[in-house]
């Protein structure tokens, strides 16, 4: 790389789009970018953005103009047992999993069809945007199985007498509902992902990735995370810690006049539910605050 830039490739205009560039900005990086325009340039670190079709990016990074990506799983996996059926390398690997753009890439079959599973439809064909994943997951069932290529609107395949079944991403199932299917094997479990080129960078580059993937990470745990207040009983912090899913060793701070009774903060990486708040309670917890956490660097 000449320039000494790194280009990550994001989805222009769709689902990831949004999650992407503030995840980014979360991670403090600050970049303009002008309606319209292929290219965001990073004003304060040297990375820059390129708006594309969510589909271009996994070949975007393949072939290095690209050194990241923000994709869904989906569409990285794809691409990469497309390039293993080409006997071709692929040159990018799976750096990172986000927490947005879930959805599952599922069979479905019309309601009157009387198909419940995959086994069934022997000899039969199935439609899919998705053939090399479908594909490797039907020749490793052993399945003797036709697929049909649809590039949107999948949905409709059997309706129109193309296949007797489809596999297609799934979110809320509405549109599944909506076309009389019904939802059967889930053959992937999909979130957006970032990508990274295998082509070596210059150190200084790496340098930049690595602290990029880090505070990507970090944003991650903050999300869920949770810094956690409390007086306790001195004898209830080991069950304490039980209570709180993903906790490290907690402080315990002692509270002027009395030596039976602490404070204990904790920072917990899960989501704190009102009930894990009464167990406090009943073992004795009182003054329980639960805080935000704002950036974390572990
Ligand atoms: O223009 P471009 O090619 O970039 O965008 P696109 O239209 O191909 O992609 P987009 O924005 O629809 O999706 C981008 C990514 O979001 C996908 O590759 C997935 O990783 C992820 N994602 C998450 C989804 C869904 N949820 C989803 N529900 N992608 C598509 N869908 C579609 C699905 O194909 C079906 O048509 O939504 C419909 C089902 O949704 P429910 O809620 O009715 O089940
Ligand atoms: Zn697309």
């Amino acid at each position: 790389m000449s320039d000494k830039r790194i280009k990550i490739a994001i989805q222009k205009s769709g689902r990831l789009t949004e999650h992407s560039t503030s995840l980014l900005q979360k991670c403090g990086l600050i970049f303009s970018h002008a309606k319209d325009q292929l290219i965001g340039y990073g004003e304060n670190m040297p990375f820059d953005l390129m708006f594309v079709r969510d589909d271009d990016i996994p070949d975007l990074v393949q072939d290095n103009l690209c050194q990241l990506g923000i994709v869904g799983l989906n569409v990285a996996m794809e691409k990469q047992i497309g390039l293993e059926d080409a006997k071709k390398a692929c040159a990018y690997s799976i750096e990172q999993t986000l927490d947005f753009g879930q959805c599952l890439l599922a069979f479905a079959y019309p309601e009157d069809s009387g198909y419940s599973a995959i086994e069934q439809l022997e000899g039969k064909t199935i439609a899919t945007s998705y053939p090399f994943i479908v594909s490797k997951y039907i020749d490793e069932k052993k399945l003797n199985i036709k697929i049909t290529e649809f590039s949107g609107a999948v949905e409709v395949a059997p309706s129109l007498g193309k296949a007797e079944a489809i596999c297609d991403l799934v979110s809320s199932g509405a549109t599944l509902k909506a076309h009389n299917l019904t939802q059967g094997e889930t053959i992937l479990d999909s979130t957006a992902v970032v990508i990274q080129s295998n082509n070596s960078l210059g150190d200084k580059e790496q340098l930049w990735v690595s602290k990029l993937l880090e505070r990507i990470n970090g944003v991650l745990q903050v999300r869920e995370s949770k810094y956690i207040m409390m007086h306790a009983p001195k004898d209830s912090i080991h069950t304490i810690t039980e209570l709180l899913p993903g906790t490290e060793s907690p402080t315990i701070i002692p509270l002027e006049g009395t030596s039976e009774i602490v404070a204990v903060h904790v920072v917990c990486k899960e989501t704190i539910f009102w009930e894990t708040l009464e167990d406090l309670k009943s073992i004795g917890a009182s003054s329980i605050l639960v805080v935000p956490v704002e950036k974390m660097l572990m």
